[in-house]
Formats: C-alpha cells, structure tokens, sequence
C-alpha cells in the first residue's frame, strides 16, 4: 500500500487571494516586542537580534520610533547602518512630527498606525474619522514624497466599524500607500472574522496588506494564516511571540504552521535551522525561557512516549511527526523511560547501547521497566541499570552454562582418552559424542 505524496494542508485552490504561498515577515520583535514586560534593550542587543532575524531571513524588521527616546533614535540609525539584508521599518504614530524625525534615520520604510475603534478614539486619541483620515493622508504623502515606503494601519480594527474602516483604507489606497494594516489588536477575533475582514478589505483595496494579530485569545497564529488565506501578504511576528500583555504571532510557531503548508517557499526563504539560535538569544535577553510546549523548540516538540508512538516513529517518523525535526537542525528523541513504553523502543534502547539481547529478553526487560514505572517515575538511569543488570544476568547465565559445557566436554574427552587405549580411530571418537 503506498502512502499518497499529496499534501492535506496545503492552500485551499478556492482561496484564489491567497498568499500562502507567496507571504512575507515583518519582524517585530524590536518594536512590539520592546513593549513585552520583560524587554530592556540595549543597541548592543538590538544589533545582535537584528543581525540574528536578518540571517535567519525575514523580510523586514520594524524598530520601535526614534521619538520614543533618544536611545530608541541612536538604536533605529545604528540599525540602519548595518547593511542588512532585509528592510528596516520604524513604526510611529500618526502625526507629522514623529513623520519628519522617522524619514531622517535611515530607514527603508515606515509603519504609521491609529486608532479607529470607539475605544480608541474616545479613551485613547480622541479624535474623528475626519481628522484621523487628514492626518492620514498628510503623513503617508510626506513619506512618499521621501522615497520612502509607507504602511497605514488602523489599530483595533476588529472593534472599529467597517464603513469607516473602508473609507480611510480606499483613501489611503487612492494616494499610493505601499501596505495597509490590520490590526487586532486585543487579540479577540477568530479565524472566521479574520478571514472574512480581510477578504472584504482585500475586495476594495488595491494595495498589499499587512496583518497584525495579538494573542490573548491563544488565535494568533490560526489568524495570520486565515490572513494570508484571504489575501494579507504580509505577517508581523516577534520572536517568541513576545509583546504588550501576551504578545503576538510568534515566528517561530508561525513557521512551523507555514512550512507544513508552503513547505517549498518556506524552506527556501528562510533559515528555519536558525531558528533555535534565535530564539535563545531573545530569551536570554528578555530573561524567560523558551516555553516546553513551544512549536519547534519546546523540549519535548519531538519527543514520542507511549510505546504505540514509539513502536511507528522508529518504522517511518512521519508516522507521528508532521514536522521534520532536521529541517530545524534538531533530532527527534523517543522517550522509553516510563511505564507507557513499548518493548520496540527498549529494543532501540539496548541497541543504542551496544548490548545484544533476544527479542524476547527485551520483552521481559520492558516487562520490568513498566513495573517500576508503575511505582515511581524513571529516569534514563533507570531504564539503563535495568537494561544492563538483565545483560550482565543473562551474561552470567550465558557463562555459566558455557563453562558447564565446557566441564562436560572435558569429561567426554577424558573419557574418550581412556577409551583411546583400545585404539579407537579419531572419526568413531567424534561419532561418539555426537550420537549421545
Ligand atoms: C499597539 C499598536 C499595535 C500596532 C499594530 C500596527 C497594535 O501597541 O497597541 O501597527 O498595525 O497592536 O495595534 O501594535
Ligand atoms: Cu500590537
């Protein structure tokens, strides 16, 4: 029975909009994640994260505004400098002052967002559509003007009304901005939402679009693919996710969800064997670790226990495993030391261990081990002493019952010595032992 090679998780050929295929990354970490509780940057550390997201091939890195502080504006010019590879973004609020300071860092491109939805507008900004849209199109206009790319987004755009909504992105569309930006904000919708949103903004803009989604709701990265399904393009993530309250779209999960769908493009865009070198070096600078059951590089993302698991993964990986660990540079590890385990992984066990035993002395050995796994929980220590013990018991068996027919042969032999004073021939000597 052959397996099929067609991939279930590919893009939908009904999604005619969509950039599953064909998205790109807005790394955020530097701007959104500067807002994770935990964050204190440093330009030292801003430029090795820079230079780490750069290598590992996002398409675009967004800084937090040199109007922030005067260490946020030497950050942002000193990343400018580098020389990356992808394109440095600062992402400021709307207005021409913060504007004019952006365009004079250096910087490829500029983020502009405000807010739209009541909250915002009543506890945050304060004001209209009228005078969010002329704000709007002044700013995106002197950024043109300047070369430079320009992105508008909308911030709480789940919350904001779409006829509004609509307005100012046809407005902003009509004058030449490069990208739009959905922002949710809160982080309260739904794949469904999300997908219905993008593909009526997407039906009335001619624009890219860029999608922003938080994770208080644990949808962040089902969004952003639903996102790109409907014909956003482009997905802002942050190392580890990290963000104001629970942060956003990780990128590190977000590739395993791409390259399970786009395995091609993701593959040859982006370095996806970098990414545990990235991911540790942003938690150790913001001081966490890297969560066990995070995509990827959790401890046990590619740990098989139970011994049904085990028993497949060791026959074909795939079995149990829609990523492949060595894309990542890392190896799939098959957990035997607990009661759940399956005499085929012992048997990988023993092996790894240069120990030659019988298929049925791994029975009983794995017999024993879920015994005491019963009792308390094991360790690999465990698990080995167990295996060794039972080697050097059979060992000694082995031994025994060797030296016991070695004992019988001596006797034979001697016996035969006797007979050979009747002048028995050597052949009836052999013929002798063997008929016994
Ligand atoms: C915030 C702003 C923002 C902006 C997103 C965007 C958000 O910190 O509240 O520019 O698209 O989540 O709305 O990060
Ligand atoms: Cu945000």
């Amino acid at each position: 029975m052959s397996i099929s090679t067609k991939n279930p998780y590919g893009p939908n050929p009904s999604d005619y909009l969509s950039n599953v295929n064909s998205f790109k990354i807005i790394d955020t970490t530097l701007r959104e994640g500067e807002q994770f509780s935990n964050a204190f940057f440093t330009v030292d550390s801003k430029v090795k994260i820079a230079k780490a997201l750069d290598e590992f091939g996002v398409d675009y890195i967004e800084l937090t505004s040199p109007v922030a502080s005067d260490q946020s504006k030497t950050e942002l010019e000193t990343i400018c400098k580098l020389g990356l590879k992808a394109k440095v973004l600062t992402h400021i609020r709307c207005n021409m002052n913060d504007a004019k300071v952006a365009v004079n860092c250096g910087v490829d491109g500029v983020n502009v967002f405000i807010g739209t939805s009541q909250f915002m507008r009543q506890y945050s900004h304060g004001k209209d559509m009228s005078f969010i849209t002329n704000a709007a199109v002044q700013v995106i206009e002197f950024v043109k003007s300047k070369g430079l790319e320009i992105r508008f987004s909308t911030e709480d755009s789940f919350r904001s009304d779409i006829v509004d909504l609509l307005n100012i992105y046809t407005t902003v569309d009509k004058i030449g901005v490069d990208r739009i930006g959905i922002a949710d904000t809160v982080g309260g919708g739904n794949p469904r939402q999300v997908y219905e949103l993008v593909r009526t903004i997407k039906s009335c803009v001619s624009c890219d679009i860029e999608t922003h989604f938080h994770n208080d709701t644990g949808c962040a990265i089902a969004n952003a693919y639903t996102a790109l399904e409907a014909g956003s393009k482009y997905i802002d993530t942050t190392v580890l996710g990290i963000g104001e309250r629970n942060g956003i779209v990780p990128l590190g999960g977000f590739m395993a969800r791409m390259v399970v769908s786009a395995p091609d493009y993701v593959k040859s865009k982006y370095k996806l064997i970098k990414l545990r070198e990235l991911e540790t070096l942003v938690a150790e600078t913001v001081k966490v670790n890297i969560p066990f059951n995070n995509p990827i590089t959790g401890f046990c993302a590619f740990t098989h226990k139970a011994g049904i698991h085990a028993k497949a993964i060791l026959a074909n990986p795939s079995t149990y495993e829609i990523l492949n660990p060595a894309d990542f540079g890392l190896s799939r590890y098959i957990h035997f030391a607990n009661r759940l385990t399956g005499w085929n992984a012992i048997k990988a066990r023993v092996e790894q261990l240069n120990l030659d035993l019988t298929d049925d002395q791994i029975k009983e050995i794995t017999h024993k081990i879920k015994n005491l796994g019963d009792v308390r929980p094991l360790s690999i220590d465990d698990v080995d002493s167990i295996i060794k013990d039972y080697h050097s018991d059979a060992a000694k068996v082995e031994l025994a019952k060797k030296e016991q027919e070695e004992q019988r042969r001596a006797l034979e032999s001697s016996a035969d010595d006797d007979d050979d004073d009747d002048g028995d021939e050597p052949q009836q000597k052999k013929q002798k032992i063997s008929s016994q």
